[in-house]
């Protein structure tokens, strides 16, 4: 049930008043959290399908597991879906492509021979609804990536396929943040490992050391486009050796200086990418991250808003970083409705936000550097059951989106009118 406007308010009107008797600003932390955009994934709209047509299986150790039903069949159908999901999220946003989502008009465009053409609608979209674009590489679900290689392939003539792959994607990203006016960000990832142990750890990092840098030799204004790279500890297929691993990524990423993706399911299980974030920016001026949850492995389940995600955000937030991350979501669940798996996960990336906003920060760190741990401690743990749920309403009130579950009787609808209709 839609609570009323004036119980929105009043419970807003005290929170406040709790959250300023701690110095924190709740009015100033709505304002901040508004200009926050999350870039979020397209491929939960479609379970990592594309649009290619190929029917190609979809490999690189990536596994969506479920048949929930009205997935997103055409690049319309998942624009609309996408449309519908952000109309129940707080703020503005931006989505995130893969290159396997070109639209072809029919024709077989292959890998090496993408251009802008074949993203002008995504383009034109995205702009007639206000947002910004990311673009990824796809290096999977592909005959040249069947082998479970790409950049690392020993044949030259399949690198060189991808290479070429990897620098018109960054060229699409271009055109992206060109006709957007908002710097697009174009992540690479490969799947690129070997399920069992290799002679030679050396040569496929060589030859993907070398495969990078012929796919960044080209210079992009930054403005336009910026580079990552995603490093990852193990995939299905890939358990015992993987050339992209973080040691691998962090020193390329720090040389070259371009930036570094942290997905929070590409570590050990009890890794998390929250501590990382304040190293790795002392060496780099911007980093991006997939925010994903994983469950005994990099499973990709619907983010959640457990301690893991709060100390990601608090770890942004409280270390000042927030003009240099860029917070994109990754994860994909087929067996349920796919428009709430969107929402779930986006709005709670943003509670958390909001969260580690609201936190007495200042306080904290005062009594830290006082040597005061104790109160520290105390006053860490008094913030968590703070009236957090009344400025979360707010919020959502006031950016036009739905206030508590409200939200879902609206993607009921829509998978009674729209989704279901999909066979
Ligand atoms: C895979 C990586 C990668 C993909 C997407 C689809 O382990 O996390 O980011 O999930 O590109
Ligand atoms: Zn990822």
């Amino acid at each position: 049930m839609a609570r009323k406007l004036i119980q929105i308010e009043q419970a807003y009107l005290l929170a406040r008043d709790c959250y300023a008797e701690l110095g924190v600003d709740t009015d100033l932390a709505i304002r901040q959290l508004a200009r926050i955009p999350i870039s979020i994934h397209c491929w939960q709209g479609d379970d990592v399908g594309g649009f290619e047509n190929a029917g190609q299986e979809l490999g690189g150790g990536l596994a969506v597991t479920g048949n929930y039903p009205g997935k997103a069949r055409t690049p319309d159908e998942l624009r609309a879906d996408f449309e519908k999901a952000i109309s129940l999220i707080p703020g503005r946003h931006r989505f995130n492509l893969h290159a396997s989502y070109a639209e072809t008009g029919g024709k077989r465009v292959d890998r090496d021979e993408l251009s802008p053409a074949q993203f002008k609608h995504w383009i034109a979209w995205a702009k007639s609804i206000g947002i910004g674009l990311d673009f990824n590489q796809t290096y999977f679900a592909h005959p040249k990536a069947a082998q479970g290689m790409t950049l690392t392939h020993p044949d030259r003539r399949i690198r060189q396929f991808w290479i070429e792959h990897g620098i018109r994607c960054r060229e699409i990203g271009a055109a992206m943040g060109k006709g957007l006016g908002r710097t697009c960000l174009t992540n690479l990832w490969i799947p690129d490992g070997m399920k069992d142990t290799p002679a030679d750890r050396k040569g496929p990092r060589e030859r993907l050391l070398a495969s990078l840098d012929a796919i960044f030799q080209k210079k992009i204004d930054r403005k336009l486009n910026v580079d990552s790279v995603e490093p990852k500890l193990f995939g299905i297929g890939s358990e015992s050796y993987v050339p992209g691993s973080h040691e691998f990524y962090l020193g390329y990423a720090v040389s070259r200086q371009i930036l570094l993706t942290l997905d929070a399911g590409h570590y050990h299980p009890t890794e998390g990418i929250a501590d990382k974030i304040s190293s790795v920016l002392l060496y780099l001026p911007e980093i991006a991250l997939h925010v994903s949850r994983g469950v005994r492995w990099d499973s990709d389940h619907v983010v959640t808003l457990t301690d893991e995600l709060q100390a990601i955000a608090q770890e942004i937030v409280w270390g000042g970083h927030l003009g240099r991350v860029r917070i994109g979501l990754d994860y994909f669940d087929a067996s349920i409705n796919r428009v709430a798996a969107w929402v779930i996960g986006t709005r709670n990336m943003i509670k958390a936000l909001l969260l580690a906003l609201l936190a007495p920060i200042e306080s904290l760190k005062a009594l830290e550097l006082e040597g005061d741990f104790t109160s520290r401690l105390a006053l860490m743990e008094d913030a968590k059951t703070l009236p957090f749920a009344a400025v979360w309403d707010y919020y959502c009130e006031t950016a036009g989106a739905p206030v508590g579950n409200a939200w879902l009787a609206e993607v009921k609808d829509y998978e009674r009118t729209v989704l279901s209709k999909r066979r």
